[in-house]
């Protein structure tokens, strides 16, 4: 009889430790993250950044479904998410609108919507919990104080000759192409010698930013500045400026935004001038407002990148730690 009760209190123990093991530990999220491509090497960072964070953490699984820069295909990936009953989205918008419809699917489907880097239009938001990333608007203003200091302390700008500007837009539509290209706007509104001839969409890829450089320097060989939406947009313009027998970063002031390798590399070579920084690497934000939705608690509505602006004066020194 002794023996029984110790083999039920042994059995007692064990159940309370399992019980308190299963409170413990949180319960498996599957998470559903929506990409929209691999246009860039900021995009990719910022994929394996996503990956990599969530697999260190062993309570989530993580599924995920490349757009290739095509929004039905992300619309169809998140409806197959809400099919699958994912416990959570987490989603990068390819352009602003025409996510209303399935956002308000997974609403209805009681299933949270975290996004990273890139939002939906505003009368969408609603349909989101939070947005993490970059102040698109914040770059392109950074854009334009960086060539107002830049091009008065090199005498390309004195205030009244007409300058002569390129500027390579991102995927039309894009949160990114929208609010860089208003933020630099708010600057040169301020500098009327300014004057912005040439603008086109390269959707954020190297090809398409040399073929868009390549058709606006047979037009015109002039240009002085070319202000590029992204890095990968500028280092396929490089090559066009090159082939056109032109200095890049010397004939043509060059500045961009996302500060990959690349971007610094061409920086250092004085290929490139500037490059305004936007930070991809959001995979442990992301993790960490998942698991804090998990545990119920609230999110802000907006989480900001910090990032900085890199040319000839700190590019060298930073290449070396760059992640991406
Ligand atoms: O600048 C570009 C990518 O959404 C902020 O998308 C991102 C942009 C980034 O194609 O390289």
């Amino acid at each position: 009889m002794k023996r029984w009760g110790k083999i039920l209190a042994l059995v007692a123990v064990a159940m309370m430790v399992l019980s308190v093991a299963a409170i413990a530990a949180p319960k498996t999220w599957v998470v559903g993250f929506s990409q929209i491509g691999s246009e860039s090497e900021c995009r990719t960072a910022d994929t394996h950044s996503v990956q990599d964070a969530f697999a260190q953490d062993d309570s989530f699984a993580l599924m995920y479904a490349d757009a290739q820069q095509k929004q039905e295909n992300q619309i169809k990936a998140l409806r197959s998410f809400i099919a699958r009953k994912v416990d959570c989205i987490v989603f990068t918008a390819l352009v602003e609108t025409g996510y209303g419809p399935v956002l308000q699917e997974a609403q209805k489907a009681h299933i949270p919507v975290v996004m990273i880097d890139r939002d939906v239009a505003k009368e969408d938001q609603k349909y989101r919990l939070t947005i993490m990333g970059s102040d698109f608007i914040k770059e392109g203003e950074k854009v334009g104080n960086w060539l107002a200091k830049y091009l008065k302390d090199k005498g390309i700008d004195d205030g009244t000759t007409p300058i002569d500007f390129a500027e390579l837009q991102g995927t039309t539509g894009s949160a990114p192409a929208i609010d860089r290209a208003q933020g630099f706007r708010n600057i040169a509104k301020d500098h009327p010698n300014w004057q912005i001839k040439h603008s086109q969409d390269g959707d954020f890829t190297s090809s398409q930013g040399k073929q868009v450089m390549e058709a606006f320097l047979k037009d015109d060989p002039k240009i002085q500045v070319l202000f590029a939406h992204n890095d990968q947009m500028a280092l396929g313009a490089i090559q066009a400026i090159k082939e056109a027998g032109l200095q890049p970063g010397k004939d043509i002031t060059i500045i961009s935004i996302d500060g990959v390798k690349g971007a610094f590399q061409a920086i250092v070579n004085g290929e490139s001038n500037c490059t305004v920084e936007c930070n991809p690497l959001l995979g442990p934000q992301a993790v960490q407002a998942v698991r804090d939705l998990r545990d119920g608690k609230k999110l802000p509505a907006r989480i900001w990148t910090i990032e900085s602006v890199y040319d000839a004066s700190n590019a060298a020194a930073a290449l070396p730690t760059r992640q991406y």
